[in-house]
């Protein structure tokens, strides 16, 4: 192929201007070929999937492209074929995601033939926990790219980001968000507020994205000045109802409502009396009319139990069957929340009659928020792969929430967004790749995490794939990408080693959730806020009794599960210390005791660290300075902090264990 000056010339200075910053996400390209777009439909959506294909193709020069719509019962709503550069789907959605896909295959070099996908669930969502001031609750990446000051203007620069915003989730699969925070203001639902939210939604619109928001059950009360806000009140309903038809009258294709209610001390029904199917049903009937579904969130949890782990399932167990059709009931990924590690929740394929939806948090709120390279990916899969035995073997968590083992109406599957103001959107560069994990997922949780790092890697990193020729692409992949993407697939056990080994959990210090504390607990701090709740260190030992002599949590798992992890001997090691509390002299399956496994691993984090540093170090020369030196820098944190957190656990849990650390690790300094 020739190239000449000028095209060397405009890709320096695209590589200058744009990639540097990583401001381009998976999505940067340059110099497409020219491509032909035949299509018999004319729509928005289908206007954006030849702006897409034209801007990025890397097919052929003058290749005809057909896009065909027609019903094809083996398809689902958003999904498509591709055959010999003819894309066909049901829906004007479809093809768009068809095109994405099919230029996802070119950037990465994959072959393409005889393409058939339908999405794993029908609703792909990021829930913002953006608040009306600009603050992100749990966010790291700066302020909200939706709310401002408290300011509902809308600038030209907000548009272009929310555009931005939407054609790289559409480029995932991600078809919808939640704008506002689960502890939502009542502020969300003026009228002034409703307006910027029409003008979000129109941004998103074209690249196939529904709008939904968080609403605080107190609204009536707050904003409408009801006397209650009782969910079975005439004027409640009435209220709410009067609510969402003006919500649909200024966004017609608005998705529906999140609900964070009667939990952390939100308002919820509750408060009256009712229960949770009570509140989540009235709102279900209001928003019915106009397609709408409620997101119903079962994170609660009260300090008055002895174990926050069961509270979910004891709260919700009960109400299967009573929730409405078009509400799904939204579990977190498990029992407690969002640890490095966790068992999945008793909810998933327990819950048979009513839908549930996983919700997977994206940042990184206990793992190192914006400091730590984690690649998240790995333990989402390990979740949607975790076997219930819900409907016998084989029940895993992807299928009891997809649809393939219960015939639910409605499927769907949170993230809780990384995203803020910050240049490269996620704070560190490798945040991208979690928030790309998570709509690849959500399209497809069969898909493992090695090629969705694959895939990452390759677009965000080798940008200039089709003129670099074979050599230099076979040097780049041996280089770069191979031990790059071996980082990512360790790093989470990584983090899980110098964090949180062996099932430890929730001993981060303080309300920050960053640096280690598992002595922390100053007084007037909720008990089940404080890390001495969940490892209950001792001289007898370490770790939480969840077994049937203890909490029984154990029993709220389908057997076999209930009974392997009822036995200190068939419990899987990784989550000993969550189902167990266990002699420091424990005799591990290595034969060594638990007091040197636990310093073994705390050791072992810090060493795979130290290893991502000389990883990243030697790839030096395959990537551009400014990303390289930011996860540099990054990683020199990291390590830092592997090596407090192993000195403080080991210092704290010693005083308990009155053990050695043993003679070839590394001492505490
Ligand atoms: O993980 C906890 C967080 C809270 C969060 C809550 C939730 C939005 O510490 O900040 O509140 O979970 O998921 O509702």
């Amino acid at each position: 192929m020739k190239i000449s000056y000028l095209s060397i010339l405009f890709m320096l200075l695209n590589t200058f201007t744009f990639a540097q910053d990583g401001h381009d996400l998976w999505l940067y390209r340059y110099n497409p070929n020219p491509v032909k777009i035949l299509s018999s439909h004319h729509s928005v959506i289908l206007a954006t999937a030849k702006q897409e294909l034209t801007q990025g193709w890397k097919g052929n020069p003058n290749a005809t492209v057909k896009f065909v719509l027609k019903k094809d019962k083996s398809l689902a709503a958003d999904g498509f074929t591709i055959n010999s550069n003819v894309i066909t789907a049901n829906t004007d959605k479809g093809i768009l995601y068809g095109v994405f896909d099919l230029l996802r295959r070119q950037n990465t070099g994959e072959t393409i033939s005889d393409i058939k996908e339908n999405p794993s669930y029908q609703v792909r969502i990021l829930n913002h926990w953006d608040n009306p001031d600009g603050s992100v609750e749990r966010g790291y990446a700066g302020n909200s790219i939706f709310w401002r000051n408290n300011d509902v203007n809308v600038t030209e620069n907000d548009l272009k980001l929310w555009k931005e915003y939407a054609r790289a989730n559409a480029s995932i699969g991600i078809n919808a968000a939640v704008l506002n925070n689960v502890n939502a203001s009542p502020l969300i639902l003026t009228p002034e507020y409703l307006q910027r939210v029409k003008a979000i939604a129109a941004q998103l619109r074209p690249y196939g994205i529904k709008t939904y928001l968080s609403v605080k059950f107190s609204s009536p009360a707050l904003l409408g000045k009801l006397k209650t806000s009782d969910p079975l009140n005439p004027e409640v309903i009435r209220w709410w109802n009067e609510k969402v038809k003006k919500i649909y009258t200024v966004i017609p294709d608005f998705g529906g409502f999140l609900v964070k209610a009667s939990s952390e001390g939100q308002p919820g029904p509750q408060d009256f009396g009712r229960t949770h199917a009570d509140g989540a049903n009235m709102l279900a009937d209001a928003v019915k009319p106009y397609g709408g579904i409620i997101m119903w969130r079962a994170f609660v949890y009260s300090p008055h139990d002895m174990d926050r782990a069961k509270q979910a399932y004891n709260e919700f167990m009960p109400l299967d069957g009573k929730f409405r059709s078009n509400v799904i009931v939204q579990v977190k990924n498990g029992p407690i929340d969002f640890q490095p590690r966790e068992p999945f929740s008793p909810l998933f394929g327990a819950m048979k009659k009513n839908a549930v939806m996983p919700e997977f948090q994206i940042t990184q709120e206990y793992l190192g928020h914006s400091v730590y390279l984690v690649y998240l990916s790995t333990m989402w899969e390990e979740c949607l792969k975790a076997d219930t035995y819900q409907a016998g073997k084989g029940s895993t968590v992807a299928k009891v929430t997809d649809g393939s083992v219960f015939k639910q109406a409605l499927t769907a599957i949170a993230g809780v967004s990384n995203i803020g103001l910050d240049t490269n959107w996620t704070g560190h560069q490798f945040g991208q790749a979690n928030w790309y994990a998570f709509g690849r997922l959500a399209w497809n949780n069969n898909l493992s995490s090695e090629q969705i790092a694959d895939e990452w890697l390759k677009l965000t990193f080798y940008n200039s794939l089709s003129i670099a020729g074979k050599e230099k692409k076979q040097e780049w992949e041996s280089k770069f990408l191979a031990p790059v993407k071996q980082m990512m697939m360790d790093s989470r056990e990584a983090a899980v080693n110098y964090m949180t080994p062996l099932g430890l959990h929730h001993i981060m210090a303080a309300n920050e959730h960053y640096g280690p504390g598992p002595w922390w607990g100053p007084k007037g701090v909720r008990a089940d806020w404080t890390p001495l709740y969940y490892h209950k260190a001792g001289e007898d030992g370490v770790g939480f009794d969840r077994t049937h002599k203890g909490s029984d949590a154990v029993s709220q798992y389908h057997e076999p599960l209930a009974g392997q992890y009822n036995d200190p001997k068939t419990c899987p090691e990784e989550l000993l210390l969550w189902f167990h509390h266990i002699p420091w002299n424990y005799q591990m399956k290595s034969g060594k005791t638990l007091w040197n496994e636990l310093c073994l691993h705390y050791d072992k984090g810090v060493s795979q660290v130290r290893n991502f540093q000389k990883v990243w170090d030697e790839v030096e020369p395959y990537v551009d300075q400014t990303r390289f030196t930011e996860v540099q820098r990054k990683l020199r944190k990291q390590a830092t902090n592997a090596i407090l957190w192993k000195d403080a656990c080991l210092l704290y849990f010693q005083k308990f264990s009155h053990m050695p650390i043993p003679y070839d690790l590394e001492r505490p300094v």
